[in-house]
């Protein structure tokens, strides 16, 4: 293979890398999907319900439970968190989180815990199936809220928490996560390597070696 061919390649190949590289940039970059429930205001201590309210995520419960947004400073981060009950704040309810699209690097914040260690449990479930029970591990600090940190799996389709023994229950806040769906840029460069690929592979075919 001659000198200029050698670099024709190399120049090829540098365009595939490149395309390559942005379409995986493009998914990592994605800005992460922040639920606080600050958008509701000051609702009182017992607030409306939250089911299809934020894009991507529908709030889910069992039985005559509801999930309530629940005002009080100091509790969680801000002013609301989320506390699951019927017909009042009980915040023992099960909570359940379905995700339109699979959602990566996820976590939220257990708020108002009377009791340290094991408080509550949380089922993950990945690409629809079940994958795990994690324990959710508070601090018993009423006012101090505790990150549960679910970032380990990929492709969570929902989870579901659970079996909240705290004294007075538990609220949740913070539901942060990462909508794992490439964007339409992201598939163009994509795209763009694979036909620079064929492009390459056809060049090499008709060149003399
Ligand atoms: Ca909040
Ligand atoms: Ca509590």
């Amino acid at each position: 293979m001659n000198t200029i061919n050698s670099f024709k390649r190399a120049v090829a190949t540098g365009f595939i890398s490149a395309g390559f590289a942005m379409g995986a940039a493009s998914v990592a970059s994605a800005a992460p999907t922040v639920i606080g429930f600050e958008e509701f205001g000051n609702v009182g201590i017992s607030g409306p319900t939250v089911t299809t309210e934020y894009p991507g995520v529908v709030f889910s419960s069992t039985g005559v439970n509801v999930n309530i947004v629940s005002s009080q400073p100091g509790i969680g981060d801000g002013l609301n968190f989320l506390c699951t009950g019927s017909p009042g704040i009980n915040c023992v309810g099960e909570t359940i989180l379905n995700f339109t699209d699979p959602v990566s690097g996820l976590s939220f914040l257990a708020v108002g815990s009377n009791n340290s260690g094991v408080q509550a449990l949380v089922d993950v479930f990945v690409n629809g199936a079940f994958a795990a029970t994690n324990n959710i591990v508070v601090g018993g600090l009423f006012n101090t809220p505790d990150l549960v940190d679910l970032s380990a799996f990929n492709s969570v389709t929902s989870i579901r928490i659970h079996d909240i023994t705290d004294g007075g229950g538990l609220g949740w806040d913070n539901f942060t996560f990462t909508t794992a769906v490439p964007e339409p840029e992201t598939y163009a460069m994509l795209l763009l390597g694979l036909g620079l690929l064929g492009f390459a592979a056809q060049r090499r075919k008709e060149m003399p070696v």
